[in-house]
């Protein structure tokens, strides 16, 4: 596979965002949803942040408050053996796999840009938590435009779980909040950007308990707010670069030969690598071929190290012509971009 990685990656860095408060830094710009919006190439970061702690035995934890309408934040003592801080990204109880608070807030953030490489990023935060659902932040969100709306989904964390939300835009200036959409536990979703047959069409990623594991579903909707019919469409394999845990990446591009899904695929051991599967085009459900192995896997420095090291994560891409320019999420630290040629990663793909 032919991958021409910009030479100003990695394109923006947490260096290049400043705090949203003069008490916390920004750890993360990362994860960004991609829209061509007029003339500029939107980038919607989630820009992750935290309190300075100036202790190093002390760890925050931000907390958003709704009644307050403020952050709170939790001081922890790294020495609190009820604790495991073992996870940089997260705060568990000893013992447990679940997570009590998260190390950082996310918000979403716009950067924008007229070349696709040189980005300013905007003052303020655009989407910021605002609501129960939503109290330890919102993250990697996804853009699809369908006629002139521009519909925005993200995580939504909280103790009650982390589901997927719904809110709309016709400006980027605007935001319609419409709730969740996937209630816990979902993550990446991507909203199809055109019906198919009569129907809305989205992938989902629920994350199953007392049997199944984190795969790729997809589900329908006549009016984008409501969905049903949910599918089963694509597992975890073995021994390969995806048998950890997968998600759609991008918005499904619409081709001659289907709908391409470029979609993460994690090993056990979180190495985060992108692969694609081609959909049936008038029927969603049926996968027609795949990735055998990834078409972008961590190589370069800032793929490789960072807070999270060992990441590509894709959640948005623009397509022209034959060149897919995919937008992607290094280390959970920052932001980069590579060409693909969109031929090459049809000839590439192995029926199923
Ligand atoms: C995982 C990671 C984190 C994220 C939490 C909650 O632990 O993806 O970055 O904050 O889930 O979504």
């Amino acid at each position: 596979m032919n991958v021409y990685r910009y030479e100003q990656n990695p394109l923006v860095t947490p260096s290049d965002v400043k705090p949203h408060r003069p008490d916390f830094e920004v750890i993360g710009a990362f994860n960004a949803g991609i829209a061509q919006y007029k003339d500029e190439v939107i980038m919607l970061l989630r820009v992750a942040e935290r309190p300075v702690s100036e202790d190093p035995e002390i760890v925050k934890a931000p907390v958003f408050n709704v009644e307050k309408n403020e952050l709170e934040i939790l001081e922890l003592q790294l020495s609190d053996e009820r604790y495991d801080f073992e996870d940089p990204r997260v705060i568990r109880k000893a013992g447990s796999e679940q997570f009590v608070y998260l190390t950082s807030l996310s918000y979403l953030r716009i950067a924008r840009s007229k070349d696709g490489r040189e980005f300013t990023i905007d003052p303020e935060p655009f989407i910021y938590p605002s609501n129960d659902l939503e109290t330890f932040g919102i993250e990697d969100p996804r853009i699809t435009k369908i006629d002139d709306t521009y519909y925005i989904y993200y995580s939504a964390v909280s103790p009650a779980g982390v589901g997927e939300s719904l809110v709309s835009t016709k400006d980027f200036k605007n935001v319609e909040h419409h709730g969740m959409i996937f209630a816990p536990e979902n993550k990446d979703v991507l909203i199809f950007p055109e019906k198919v047959n009569g129907k809305y069409y989205a992938l989902h990623r629920p994350v199953p308990k007392s049997t199944g594991a984190p795969e790729i579903w997809i589900a329908e909707s006549p009016d984008i707010l409501h969905w049903g019919n949910h599918k089963y469409l694509l597992g975890l394999r073995d021994g390969m670069w995806d048998d950890g845990r997968i998600g759609g990446g991008a918005v499904p591009i619409k081709t001659e030969k289907g709908w391409l899904e470029l979609y993460h695929g994690a090993t056990k051991d979180n190495r985060y690598c992108m692969g694609a599967v081609l959909l049936d085009l008038n029927e969603p459900s049926k996968v027609i071929a795949r990735s055998e192995t990834p078409i972008l896997e961590p190589e370069a420095d800032y793929e490789v190290n960072g807070f999270f090291g060992n990441v590509v994560f894709s959640c948005g891409a623009l397509v022209e012509g034959d060149t897919v320019k995919m937008y992607y999420g290094v280390s959970d630290t920052s932001m980069a971009c590579a060409e693909l040629s969109l031929s090459e990663i049809l000839a590439s793909l192995t029926e199923v």
